[in-house]
């Protein structure tokens, strides 16, 4: 490591893009390293009402990957569950494809409560992570309702729907955010992004498709990230062909896009000034059309976490240190 390396683990700001399980280790490792002087804008298109609930998946997600509370095996919910709820629910007849544990319940209620007296979503994320102890700043990307719908041969599918209920077996013809166009991003967004002390933007390893590009869709999110001074630097969600976890490398082929590290990068074009790939694609270095930083991406312990975490704020260190971030235009 030089002393380069070090320069944005001892001080300034990181923001970090992130949704779904894979996404929040990376936002793990990062806040192991920055604390405070990490913000962590988390997508909200899989938001949805549930049973007169409002759930937040992604955020969730966030919350309990940053507070230790994660089942570690689902990567989802809290690890120190009941399931009564779901069980009562059952013997009611009710709706339980989507599984709520008694202590996760416990936040929708009360995130549904503040909702409806009129608190924006911002705030109640804020106090919710406080209240689990996380120094890091959690921010939903709007307070404004986005909602990813997947359309399918039978149709648009709500994304839980989709995500949970048909567990990802429809073919994914198109992927839209219901409602991005009149979002807005909040101002705590904007003031991270704009923050004079930005060292970095990073794009965890999440799905591009599901998970970071609603982020982008709200209506001034893309222009302020290729305005940053900072440099953008994506984590590949892919490895060997294939996503970590979900249903990434399935969507990309229905969409007709390879599996590649190089395909990741086109998707980011004009956004990315570096891309950060696994050692089992070091061959795919000079086919990705720009920076690249070749380390161990699969995250199986806390220490992988950081460890990523540290080889990404290096690499971004060393393209903040050449002149201006240059913006990647891959093949
Ligand atoms: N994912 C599942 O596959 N099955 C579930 O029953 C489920 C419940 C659930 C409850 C709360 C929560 O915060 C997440 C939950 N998830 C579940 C995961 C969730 O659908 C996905 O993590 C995201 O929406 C995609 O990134």
């Amino acid at each position: 490591m030089t002393a380069e390396d070090n320069s944005i683990s001892n001080n300034g700001r990181v923001v970090a893009l992130c949704g779904g399980v894979g996404g929040a280790k990376l936002a793990f490792g990062l806040a192991r390293i920055l604390g405070d002087r990490l913000t962590v804008v988390v997508n909200t298109g899989d938001d949805f009402e549930h049973l007169g609930l409002h759930v937040s998946p992604d955020l969730d997600t966030v919350l309990y990957t940053l507070s230790g509370l994660a089942n570690r095996e689902l990567g989802w919910g809290r690890g120190d569950e009941s399931w009564n709820f779901m069980s009562v629910l059952r013997d009611l007849g009710a709706e339980t494809w989507f599984q709520l544990g008694d202590r996760d319940l416990a936040l929708h209620v009360e995130r549904t409560r503040q909702l409806r007296a009129g608190v924006p979503l911002t705030q109640i994320i804020g106090a919710f992570a406080n209240s689990f102890g996380i120094r890091a700043e959690i921010l939903p990307m709007s307070d404004d309702a986005v909602r990813t719908t997947v359309v399918t041969p039978e149709g648009a599918l709500p994304f839980q729907r989709y995500f949970v209920e048909r567990r990802c077996a429809p073919m994914v013809r198109q992927i839209n955010f219901e409602g991005a166009g009149k979002a807005q991003p909040t101002a705590q967004v904007l003031a991270a992004l704009r923050d004079p002390d930005l060292q970095a933007i990073i794009l965890c390893p999440s799905n591009p498709f599901l998970s970071i590009d609603p982020i982008l869709a709200v209506p001034g999110l893309r222009g302020v990230l290729e305005a940053a001074r900072a440099p953008v630097v994506a984590v590949s969600p892919i490895i060997g062909g294939k996503a970590v976890k979900g249903p990434t490398d399935k969507i990309m082929a229905e969409l007709g896009v390879a599996a590649t590290n190089g395909a990741i990068a086109e998707h980011y074009r004009g956004l990315l000034a570096g891309l950060v790939i696994d050692a089992t694609d070091a061959a795919e270095r000079d086919t990705v059309g720009g920076p690249t930083h070749v380390t161990k991406t699969l995250m199986k312990s806390d220490e992988d976490r950081e460890e990523l975490a540290r080889e990404t704020l290096g690499f971004a260190a060393r393209l903040a240190a050449m002149a201006g971030p240059k913006r990647m235009v891959s093949s």
